[in-house]
């Protein structure tokens, strides 16, 4: 985290009329540092959103903010003529520099929002009326993106989701053994190193390069907290261009189980049927018809495929000391490998029936 001096500073740098009050820190994400700015206008108080950007995950945040500015005004201009287009998109607010984000005196790269108001975002989802939503706002959310004019997006991390590369940065870490953890890994080094040959399954597919959002958690799109409408897709740091699949998966992933990615008892972590027909419904609703035969084919497998990615992601960062994702205990992330290993499990033993539902309905 950053001092408070240099957030008020920070939050003190953008266009927004009122007399700044406080800033909290807020949300669950593992990467920036993401803050609520409460300020006050002749008494009427408002907030906005201010987050810093990690510079040692995101290595050019210049090139990250040109693809945050096209995104957006690509958006703006989709929903400009919906009468709740405030909330539809995310809107930056420019810095008093004039440019769309604000550097400060130590380099780091600060960005403000608008904030969406009378939505919020969930960390586990509570029925399938929320899966469904957040399928279909996902899905809405890569077909507005298609029309996005050249040139190419900037890759804000290169090879995000080449799952080959990153099962063998785990080869890496077991063999460094960094942190020397890897003996009290073992069943979870054991588990990945029996499912490396799915992981270049997907690359391989040959799949069309899409834009997409590469980062598809249920706590990254707004629901409406009248109507429950997935109404705005946001952390837009990795929207680049990528594989739709991949963006379904991590739906699935983060969707399907009632328990947090997090959670301690395993008995918790399953793939609950239901929900992934309501995902894929919502999905379909929205995607369904730019998507290929092919795409459509892999979306069960997908939910798979990167539920290992990010386990692996976990474990390799357990190995290597906790360098990478916030941790806020002791074995954390090796917490947050075992879920998702065991989330693999659920879906390999429902895979068949999920691949009948998606053929069914795509
Ligand atoms: P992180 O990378 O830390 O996950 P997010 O961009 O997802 O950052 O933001 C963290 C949380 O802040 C979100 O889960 C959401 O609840 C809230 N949030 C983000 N942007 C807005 C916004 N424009 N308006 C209201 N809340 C927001
Ligand atoms: C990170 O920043 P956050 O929490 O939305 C990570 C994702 C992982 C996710 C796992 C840039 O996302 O790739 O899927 O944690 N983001 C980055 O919860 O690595
Ligand atoms: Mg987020």
């Amino acid at each position: 985290m950053t001092s408070d001096l240099n957030v008020s500073a920070a939050a003190r740098s953008f266009e927004i009329d009122g007399e700044f009050i406080e800033a909290q820190p807020y949300g669950s994400g593992h990467i920036n540092d993401t803050y609520r700015l409460f300020f006050k206008n002749g008494g009427a108080p408002f907030c906005n959103i201010l987050q810093r950007i990690n510079h040692n995950i995101f290595k050019n945040p210049e090139a990250l903010m040109q693809n945050v500015e096209r995104v957006t005004a690509h958006l703006a201009t989709i929903v400009a003529d919906e009468p709740d287009w405030r909330r539809r998109a995310l809107r930056l607010i420019p810095a008093r520099d004039g440019r769309g984000w604000h550097v400060d005196a130590a380099g780091n790269h600060w960005r403000a929002y608008r904030f969406i108001e009378r939505a919020r975002t969930y960390d586990a989802v509570e029925s399938t009326e929320q899966a469904f939503q957040a399928g279909r706002a996902f899905g809405r959310f890569q077909q507005q993106l298609a029309g996005l004019p050249a040139p190419r997006l900037h890759d804000t991390i290169p090879d995000f989701h080449h799952t080959p590369k990153r099962f063998t940065a785990l080869e890496q870490a077991i063999a460094a053994d960094t942190a020397g953890r890897a003996a009290l890994a073992k069943a979870e080094i054991d588990f990945a190193l029996a499912h490396k040959p799915m992981a270049s399954v997907l690359l391989d597919a040959k799949l069309p390069e899409r834009v997409t959002h590469n980062d598809t958690k249920f706590n990254n799109v707004m629901l409406d907290d009248v109507t429950g409408e997935g109404i705005c897709v946001i952390d837009l740091d990795t929207v680049m261009p990528g594989l739709a699949p991949y963006d379904f998966g991590d739906m699935v992933r983060t969707t399907t189980s009632p328990a947090m990615e997090d959670e301690r008892d395993l008995r918790k972590v399953t793939m609950q049927f239901p929900m992934f027909e309501a995902l894929v419904r919502g999905y379909m609703s929205s995607a369904g018809e730019f998507l290929t035969r092919e795409e459509k084919a892999l979306l069960a497998f997908s939910g798979k495929l990167i539920t290992f990615e990010i386990g692996t992601r976990f474990l390799t960062d357990y190995l290597a000391g906790d360098t990478y994702f916030k941790v806020h205990r002791e074995g954390h992330n090796l917490d947050r490998c075992r879920t998702q290993f065991k989330l693999v499990e659920s879906i390999e033993e429902q895979e068949e029936r999920m691949n009948r539902l998606v053929e069914s309905l795509a």
